[in-house]
């Protein structure tokens, strides 16, 4: 404790929006030499049952989804047992604040609440150090721009169409630089929406930037998605890949034991069968979420079938949740790990479970939420984790774009960073 220059002076939360127009945490942070930092704090639709609590109001502000609560917790309990800690020490700030809230899923507080003080300190902290986000964080260890996972096309529950899968997405891992990488992938989502305009598709897009046309199966979108990186001039698989967030949870039906397509149902082998299919038709390097966050002997099956041959990656499985991942690994139920900060709820729990994934040899992607703000941590922190991957959306939406533009200003000031491409696979 103490006022030495990078000691927090005040922290003050406010309520304010994301990108669907939901209230979200913001935590503006002061030190004793001045420097201010300001957090924004993101937010899912199809959470996982094991993530931290995003902490709701209720009531009829905002249909029931205020923050009010979140942000009195942190300017009543968090702020003043946090004054005079120093933000270079964010273990001990983020240790703190669990245990105040003393919780196991960090619902007293929120994690909305707690996260929002976890950024702001590690932003201040970055700030007071002069250095760019991602250096201060990474140190020179920091050396890897990572390969952009977009968003392009959508079905599921986030669209009114017979596309059981949730995200399909370009992985430009071909191209030789980042800045190469978000030019293929982007000139591919214009001509992705003349393709749907010819055929008589909507091109109204989704909370991620994506397209949700009305297509009739999983196929067809798949088949849309190669005829657009072929008209664009690229080659399928080889400059841009596919990956695919199904989002099984949001299709599986616990009381009948299985996945319900807008055309079937299946068990999680015939899920397998299913994924091992399509492989053999489309260039898919990467699967998410392909089974529940539940079924584990289910992901065991299928990282033993598929996991040698593409990226089996859990969110829901996982939820960033070290304790999760450390059961993934030992049960060998996937290969790679999605990351995100507010299912876990602090930055250096967020660390823990990306080095227990990489000390093993995992993949991790660094990904957005569906509700997003202006904020770019995120591409700062994948830069300085070395994660080979991010996952924000189309390049569409400020919100989304504003990930990608921070690390084409990275790319371009740091020549000493190189693009992970085909590596990160
Ligand atoms: C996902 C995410 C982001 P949400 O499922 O991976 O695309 O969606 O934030 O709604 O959980
Ligand atoms: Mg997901």
């Amino acid at each position: 404790m103490g006022k030495h220059r990078s000691s927090i002076s005040a922290i003050r939360a406010h309520e304010i929006l994301d990108s669907r127009g939901n209230p979200t945490v913001s935590v503006h942070l002061t030190l004793h030499d001045g420097t201010e930092a300001w957090s924004r704090v993101p937010s899912g639709a199809s959470t996982g049952a094991h993530e931290a609590v995003e902490l709701r109001d209720g009531g009829k502000p905002y249909q029931g989804k205020g923050v009010q609560s979140a942000v009195g917790h942190v300017n009543e309990s968090i702020a003043p047992q946090l004054i005079g800690l120093d933000v270079f020490d964010l273990r001990l700030i983020d240790e703190t604040m669990m245990q105040l809230d003393g919780s196991e899923q960090k619902s007293k507080f929120g994690a909305n609440a707690i996260l929002g003080v976890s950024l702001a300190a590690l932003i201040a902290a970055s700030q007071i150090s002069r250095q760019p986000l991602y250096r201060h964080l990474g140190g020179a260890r920091a050396r890897v721009l990572p390969v952009p996972l977009l968003n392009v096309l959508n079905g599921g529950a986030h669209a009114d169409n017979n596309v059981d899968i949730q995200e399909f997405m370009l992985v430009p891992a071909g191209a030789g630089s980042f800045r190469e990488a978000l030019r293929m992938a982007t000139e591919t989502y214009h001509v992705l929406k003349g393709i749907l305009k010819e055929k008589g598709f909507r091109t109204a897009i989704g909370d991620e930037g994506g397209f949700a046309p009305d297509l009739e199966s999983d196929r067809q979108a798949l088949d849309l998605l190669v005829a657009a990186i072929e008209r664009a001039g690229y080659r399928p698989g080889k400059d841009i890949g596919l990956a695919l967030d199904v989002a099984a949870n949001e299709l599986w039906l616990e009381a009948e034991g299985v996945y319900h397509f807008a055309q079937a149902k299946k068990s999680s082998a015939e899920m397998v069968d299913f994924y091992q299919d399509l492989l053999s038709h489309y260039p898919i390097v990467s699967i998410e979420d392909g089974l529940a966050e539940d079924d584990w002997s289910g992901w065991k099956g299928l990282t033993e079938r598929l996991g040698g041959r593409i990226q089996l990656v859990g969110d829901d499985l996982f939820v960033t949740n070290p304790e999760r991942i450390a059961r993934g690994i030992q049960e060998e139920a996937a290969n790679a790990v999605l990351i995100k900060l507010n299912q876990i709820g602090t930055v250096s729990e967020t660390l823990d479970a990306i080095r227990i994934s990489q000390e093993n040899g995992w993949r991790t992607i660094i990904s957005h939420r569906s509700g997003e703000t202006e904020d770019t941590t995120i591409s700062d922190l994948a830069v300085a984790v070395n994660a080979g991957q991010i996952k924000t959306g189309a390049p569409a939406r400020s919100e989304r774009v504003a990930k990608y533009n921070r690390l084409l200003l990275i790319e371009d000031l740091d020549p000493g960073l190189s693009y992970a491409g085909w590596e990160a696979f």
